[in-house]
């Protein structure tokens, strides 16, 4: 133990927090860490462009191109992030062997037995997600769709997923938490909004209608303001999700790029967490758009962590990280969110929520906003250097070594 260490351990106690629970805590925070980081979202079942209104910008060298080499990335960050993660895949990162090549609405279980190894041997669960762009069928609108082809297409790709995600918790023994978010909507004043809207909330109906073990398999749907090419109304919006997950009793995923800019998903969380058992979030960095930054510690992280945190609730909150940077090295990139959010959520763990809650209740606003000032500079820095040693990964000095050495030896091969 540091000497560092030991000076803030006891800082911490004065203020009632015991440091070594929380280092115990932090590492259990299971963080989904979505596998689409390593290679811009191009998964492996199509040559085509990212579609959908998504967009990742950048072509620093080093992209993983093939499932081996996406595997290898994600071991070289699960080794520079400590705690406890699980692997969040999208449908488009079906493994087809030998030449074999099925379509989205026929994907089986045996596509995923790698990632389902890859996962077991290192003890994670995994989370899914049906992939409704980068596709011929999603040129237009997909479980929304006036044509019934397309949307029965979709209906029994979401169908697919589900018997997937049933899968994938059988294997791993871990719930996994399937998401599904549609890009459907239009770029300019649509005449008819209420049609793709019955057409969507159809469309879930179906797809649950197959039926699957409530208690393995957590449907979310994930709601959205606009995407690129959808400015003017996005079929999936908040009101449609809220009222959709409240009506069916799946779980709402409220995503922190996908509001206007001035709307905080950190003040949204204790009211959903009112209406619904279980919630999920996609923690992000949206700049000026839906841009899916690199997750930095800044003040909505820190923000969304302590709701997290203060509302005792964590175990009701599914959580994963979503953000695409192609403009700098990847495995950095990865690596710098999931720290920076783990960091934010130690920060959460480190603050007298009790007492601060107290001196709100009194109305005593004036030293409750000088007590959550002064916490910002008590030594969680400290704690962070002693927890990455425990967990046995790099303190931040040690890290772009790492990453360096890994560009080398490794991605500086991928010509
Ligand atoms: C898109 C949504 C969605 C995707 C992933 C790839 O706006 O945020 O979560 O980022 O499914
Ligand atoms: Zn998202």
């Amino acid at each position: 133990m540091s000497c560092a260490y030991e000076l803030a351990k006891k800082r911490y106690e004065a203020l009632g927090i015991d440091t070594e629970k929380v280092i115990n805590d932090l590492r259990d925070v299971n963080v989904a860490m979505h596998c689409w980081q390593g290679d811009d979202v191009k998964g492996f079942d199509n040559d085509g462009e990212l579609s959908g209104g998504i967009q990742t910008t950048g072509n620093y060298p080093g992209r993983a191109r093939t499932p081996d080499e996406l595997m290898a990335d994600i071991d070289k960050v699960l080794e520079l992030d400590g705690g406890t993660h699980k692997l969040n895949l999208h449908a488009c990162y079906a493994i087809f062997e030998d030449g074999e090549f099925c379509d989205r609405d026929a994907i089986e279980p045996k596509h995923f037995s790698k990632w389902v190894s890859f996962a077991k041997e290192r003890g994670m669960g995994i989370d899914f997600n049906p992939t409704f762009f980068s596709h011929p069928k999603a040129d237009g609108l997909t479980l929304a769709s006036p044509d019934e082809e397309i949307r029965a297409f979709w209906v029994r790709h979401g169908q697919a997923c589900l018997r997937i995600s049933e899968y994938f918790a059988n294997q791993t023994g871990m719930p996994c938490v399937m998401n599904i978010w549609i890009p459907d909507g239009f770029k300019d004043i649509p005449a008819d909004r209420i049609g793709p809207r019955e057409r969507f909330a159809r469309s879930l109906d179906e797809i649950l209608s197959i039926g699957y073990d409530k208690e393995k398999v957590y449907v979310t749907l994930e709601s959205k303001v606009f995407g690129i090419g959808f400015e003017s109304c996005t079929v999936g919006s908040a009101e449609f999700a809220m009222g959709y997950v409240l009506s069916r009793g799946i779980v709402p995923l409220m995503d922190n790029g996908h509001y206007h800019p001035t709307e905080l998903v950190s003040d949204k969380i204790s009211s959903m967490l009112l209406f619904s058992k279980k919630i999920a979030l996609h923690v992000t960095r949206a700049v000026r758009w839906d841009s899916d930054h690199v997750i930095r510690l800044d003040d909505e992280t820190r923000e969304i962590a302590k709701e997290i945190v203060a509302s005792g609730r964590i175990n009701d909150i599914a959580i994963a990280l979503d953000y695409f940077d192609a403009s700098i090295n990847r495995i950095a990139a990865w690596t710098i969110g999931l720290r920076n959010f783990r960091k934010a959520m130690l920060i959460a763990m480190l603050t007298p929520h009790a007492d601060l809650k107290r001196l709100q209740d009194e109305g005593r606003m004036t030293e409750l906003m000088l007590l959550q000032e002064e916490i910002k500079s008590y030594p969680w820095g400290d704690v962070w250097d002693e927890y990455c040693r425990r967990c046995g990964v790099p303190t931040g000095d040690e890290l772009y070594g790492e990453i360096e050495r890994y560009e080398r030896e490794v991605l500086a091969a991928r010509a």
